[in-house]
Order: C-alpha cells, then sequence, then structure tokens
C-alpha cells in the first residue's frame, strides 16, 4: 500500500486520481514518492477500466520540487547509483493520458513532473518554477529541455538561470499549460477534460499520445513515418468501425477500447 500518495481508482467513471500527499514537506518529492508514483501509474496503465489519470497534490503545492533534505548530502556516485531516472522514464512512459491538477507550488522536479504529464490544468494560484539555480545545481529531470520546448528558448533561460517562479497567467500565456481556473474549480476543471478524453476510443487516444510525444523526440520524417503507421493500425480496430459506423448513423458511439 502507497503510504505518500492516496490513490482513488475509480475516482469518477473511467477516471482514477493519484494525490501525492506529504502536506508538511509541501509534497516534496522524496524517492518514495516518486517509486509509489510509478507503481500507481503502473497499475492503472493495466487497468482496463481506467481510461484517463489525474495528478494532483493540495491547494498549498502540487510539489515544491524533489526533496533536498534528502538529497542534501548525496554525491555523484550516490545519485547514479539511486538511478531516479529510470524512474522518471517509467513515468513518462505512461500510456494513458496524465492530467497534472496543479495548484500553488509546482517547482523543480514538481514542475518537471506536470511537463512529464500530458496536460496541465492549475488554479489561479499555481506557481512553476526551476529553482535549482539557488540551491547550487540546476534541473535534472527534464526541465532545461521540456520547458523551452513549451515556453520558447527566452522565458525557459530566464526560469533556469535566475530561478524565477511564473503565475498560472504567465504560464498560460507562454504554453506550458492548458487552462487557469479558480482555486475552487481546478479539479472540477481537470476533471471535466478528463471525461471529454475518457469518452473517446481507448485505444486511439493511447496511440494519439504516444504519435504527440514522439514530435518531441524524433525528427520530423520519422516522426510522420511514426504517426501513419499508426493511424493505419487504428484501422484494425472494432472502435474505428464503431465510430464511423455511429457518424454515419448519427449516434454516439460506444467504443470498447478493442
Ligand atoms: N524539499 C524538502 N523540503 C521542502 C521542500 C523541498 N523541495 N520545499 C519545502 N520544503 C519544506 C520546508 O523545508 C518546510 O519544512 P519545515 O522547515 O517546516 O520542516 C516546509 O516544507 C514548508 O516550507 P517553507 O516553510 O519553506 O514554506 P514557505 O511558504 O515559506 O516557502 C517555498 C515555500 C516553496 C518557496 C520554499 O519552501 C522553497 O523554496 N522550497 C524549495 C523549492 C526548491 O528549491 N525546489 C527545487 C528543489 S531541487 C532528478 C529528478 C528531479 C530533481 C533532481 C534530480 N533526477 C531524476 C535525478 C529535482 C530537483 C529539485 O526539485
Amino acid at each position: 500500500m502507497p503510504e505518500l500518495i492516496l490513490v482513488d481508482k475509480q475516482y469518477q467513471e473511467h477516471i482514477a486520481l493519484i494525490t501525492i500527499n506529504r502536506p508538511k514537506e509541501l509534497n516534496a518529492l522524496n524517492l518514495q514518492v516518486m517509486s509509489e508514483i510509478r507503481d500507481a501509474l503502473k497499475e492503472l496503465d493495466d487497468d482496463d477500466s481506467v481510461r484517463v489519470v489525474i495528478l494532483t497534490g493540495n491547494e498549498r503545492a502540487f510539489a515544491a520540487g524533489a526533496d533536498i533534505k534528502q538529497m542534501a548530502g548525496k554525491s555523484a556516485v550516490d545519485m547514479l547509483l539511486i538511478d531516479q531516472f529510470t524512474t522518471w522514464d517509467q513515468i513518462r512512459k505512461t500510456k494513458k493520458p496524465i492530467i497534472a491538477a496543479v495548484s500553488g507550488f509546482a517547482l523543480g522536479g514538481g514542475c518537471e513532473l506536470c511537463m512529464t504529464c500530458d496536460m496541465i490544468i492549475a488554479s489561479e494560484t499555481a506557481q512553476f518554477g526551476q529553482p535549482e539555480i539557488k540551491i547550487g545545481v540546476m534541473p535534472g529531470a527534464g526541465g532545461t529541455q521540456r520547458l523551452p520546448r513549451a515556453v520558447g528558448k527566452a522565458k525557459a533561460m530566464e526560469m533556469v538561470l535566475t530561478g524565477r517562479f511564473i503565475s498560472a497567467d504567465e504560464a498560460l500565456q507562454a504554453g506550458l499549460i492548458n487552462k487557469v481556473v479558480p482555486v475552487d474549480s481546478y479539479m472540477t476543471e481537470a476533471v471535466r477534460l478528463a471525461q471529454s478524453i475518457a469518452v473517446q476510443s481507448p485505444i486511439a487516444v493511447q496511440l494519439a499520445k504516444e504519435s504527440v510525444l514522439k514530435a518531441y523526440e524524433m525528427p520530423l520524417q520519422e516522426s510522420l513515418a511514426f504517426e501513419r503507421k499508426n493511424f493505419y493500425m487504428l484501422f484494425a480496430t472494432e472502435d474505428q468501425k464503431e465510430g464511423m459506423s455511429a457518424f454515419v448513423e448519427k449516434r454516439k458511439p460506444d467504443f470498447k477500447g478493442r
């Protein structure tokens, strides 16, 4: 049983919720939290009743970064042997869409964890930042790579080199997040987005997610070829027949994920 996160497999129909639960430490991501998130995502990925996952913290903090107290005394060799990257890579490989519902601080590893998710819904109080520079290091879980792809080089460079936090509004304008809503409705908004994905064909959603991610990982010609194969593959599914028949018959499709 996880101790530092809460997992609700049936938060809503087809929607699971993972809540990071270290409120006193502003949800600092120690090794145990990250392993528990990884394990929960793997279990939810394997569960056909789940179609979308929401990852959240609490109103004050999504996560204020990796646990500085746990990292402070580590040597380079300790960090290498702990090999946190494998855990982060496994999270990135989750097949189902993950929506980060963010309020308060999303800093350092917390910001990187949001960016490892597929979409971000933020409350007006959310603050995003990569403040690692202020403690003598730099982002290590994708912050120097995913942030510039999301907000462009100039803003990413400023955030990474000065540690400045940006507000939810600035993050929205910069293209880092999907939507900003009042603090009392960020979970409702995340659920609304999750529901609009959960009604689609799960298999099409999975292949579409995989294809969009390739836009960041491959040269254009290769990712276009990848997209094409996934597109063809969907014509082998019952959901494609159902989706197109339903359109022609003017009814709602009933997707089974087959
Ligand atoms: N780690 C550990 N404890 C933290 C923490 C953190 N990141 N952030 C906050 N806390 C703890 C505080 O120590 C405090 O604990 P007590 O003193 O009460 O025991 C409690 O949470 C409340 O925090 P504050 O008293 O500081 O609250 P304030 O409202 O005054 O300030 C703050 C909130 C978020 C501005 C401040 O706490 C802060 O600056 N926190 C640190 C933010 C930060 O620097 N984050 C980046 C950490 S480095 C990797 C993957 C990821 C990473 C690295 C490698 N690999 C895959 C290899 C990531 C690195 C990082 O994230």
